[in-house]
């Protein structure tokens, strides 16, 4: 079943920008930075200072975090988000224990994933996506996370 509420996506056409807002201004807390060229983007990991992914408590689970996203190229989903809808809010995303038993039981009532088989996510977790018609309009990513 979905274990937490794992990160928010948030489309950015310029990442100094959406880092000087997040991290500067507001004192989020960056913990991973990295390309995924297979969803041709660039991503930084931001977490609440005190959270244990900042690496600042012994709390035990992971934070919730924010997930900044900006296109390594054209044809990146993320490039057509921008030039449709501009920056902004691009996806939730739901951490699973197990995503093949998660997605074998949407697929079961019809809904549709855009990936018939997970593909490689952020810090080597398995991801994959509900389409946001049969998710109310939210593009909602499945994460199973990388045995720690
Ligand atoms: N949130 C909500 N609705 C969205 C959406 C989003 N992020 N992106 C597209 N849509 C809507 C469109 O507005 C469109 O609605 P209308 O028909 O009412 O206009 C509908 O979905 C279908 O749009 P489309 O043009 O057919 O599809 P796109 O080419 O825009 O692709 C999607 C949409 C979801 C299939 C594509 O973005 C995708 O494959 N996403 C999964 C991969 C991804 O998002 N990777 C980046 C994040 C990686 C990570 O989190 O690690
Ligand atoms: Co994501």
């Amino acid at each position: 079943g979905v274990l937490a509420i794992d990160h928010v996506g948030v489309a950015s056409a310029d990442l100094n920008d959406s880092l000087a807002f997040y991290r500067e201004l507001l004192g989020l807390v960056e913990t991973h930075r990295e390309s995924n060229e297979d969803q041709q983007v660039v991503e930084v990991m931001l977490a609440a200072p005190g959270h244990k992914s900042s690496d600042r408590s012994n709390e035990t689970e992971p934070a919730t975090q924010l997930q900044l996203l900006a296109p390594l190229s054209a044809d990146s989903t993320v490039a057509k988000f921008l030039d449709r809808s501009g920056p902004g809010m691009h996806h939730l995303a739901l951490r699973v224990s197990d995503i093949q038993a998660t997605s074998d039981r949407l697929l079961a009532r019809g809904l549709r994933l855009l990936y018939p088989q997970p593909r490689a996510g952020t810090a080597g977790s398995m991801i994959n996506f509900i389409h946001p018609k049969d998710a109310g309009g939210v593009l909602v990513e499945l994460v199973q996370p990388a045995r720690s």
